[in-house]
């Protein structure tokens, strides 16, 4: 045997070489601060990858916002400054507009798998992103608007709002004054009064202790809340065929875990009731005409962002 093949042999036998040459680790960081509760999902899910991934894919989780500001993570997939972002589309508008359209969905990712949305959502996504999107980690969560002065109709007028980019097209129709935040800027301004209330989903608010600074949740909720996982293109292209279908498998799996929220949904109802939020509650009519709002203003703002995908999304996105 000529030195090189025992060498090779060896190698072999103890298990590293061919290993180490295949396995490749990813780096990943999140728009949302580490306590928050879609973040510990990650960090599990991670955690089960990487038990599962030795000798194919690792995942490294950097950090949250204090490692990449949460505007900006999108930005740093979509140049390669790291490998993987979790991330809503709201936060990511500055890579490409129709980012924030995922918000509008009105079937739950698996029909949306089977519809053509996904694959719609992917194509935009490489096309505009430079990302392959890998999969959607929170549905099933819609978004409120909670308040501490109370209204008594749909009329925002002379209120400052906290946004983002999902509420701004519909929150600023109620006449509402906006100001947009990431989520750690939230407890501060509401402790200073520099806004009167806030857009966020049904659940999370405890993670932030906002609860301690929040009197009312404005119901019906709107919209669904979406957050997704997606990998650099360029990345996700020089992974082996092994590695992109174990990745690919398992953030299906995580977005196959996505029932949790139903429950946590409900969850967070009773504990804000606990904690004394009271609800603030529209006539029926009302409340119909509220939801409609929220979505023709989102939907019209999506569209004039995006005349070219915008209104495919919307046909894809819409339950008939
Ligand atoms: O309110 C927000 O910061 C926001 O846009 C959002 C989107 C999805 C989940 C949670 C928050």
């Amino acid at each position: 045997m000529k030195p090189i093949a025992l060498i090779a042999l060896i190698a072999a036998a103890l298990g590293a070489a061919p290993a180490a040459a295949q396995e490749t680790t990813l780096r990943v960081v999140s728009a949302f601060p580490e306590n928050f509760i879609y973040v510990k999902r990650l960090e599990s899910w991670i955690e089960r990858l990487n038990a599962e991934g030795k000798g194919i894919l690792q995942l490294n989780f950097i950090g949250g916002p204090k490692a990449i500001p949460t505007f900006e993570v999108g930005k740093s997939v979509q140049g390669g400054v790291v490998d993987i972002g979790m991330s809503t589309g709201a936060f990511y508008t500055n890579v490409f507009p129709e980012s924030d359209a995922l918000k509008l969905t009105q079937m739950p990712v698996s029909e949306q798998r089977k519809n053509g949305a996904i694959a719609y959502i992917n194509k935009v996504w490489n096309e505009k992103g430079n990302m392959h999107y890998l999969g959607r980690v929170v549905e099933h969560q819609s978004f409120h608007l909670y308040l501490n002065k109370e209204i008594a109709k749909p009329d925002l007028k002379g209120l400052k709002i906290r946004i983002t980019p999902v509420y701004r097209d519909f929150f600023s129709a109620m006449g509402a004054t906006v100001m947009q935040t990431a989520p750690g800027e939230v407890y501060t301004a509401l402790e200073r009064g520099v806004v009167d209330g806030y857009g966020w989903p049904i659940g999370g608010i405890f993670d932030f202790n906002w609860h301690e600074k929040t009197k009312y949740r404005v119901d019906p909720g709107f919209y669904d809340a979406e957050v997704s996982l997606f990998i650099n293109l360029k990345k996700w292209q020089g992974l082996t065929a092994r590695q992109r279908d174990f990745l690919q498998q398992q953030a299906l799996n995580f977005e196959g875990r996505n029932d949790f929220w139903k429950a946590y949904a409900q969850e967070e109802i009773k504990r804000q009731a606990a904690a004394g939020i009271q609800t603030i509650r529209f006539d029926e009519a009302t409340s119909k005409k509220y939801v409609q709002q929220a979505y023709e203003t989102g939907w019209a703002g999506i569209i004039k962002l995006s005349p070219q995908y915008g209104p495919q999304m919307q046909k894809l996105f819409t339950r008939k």
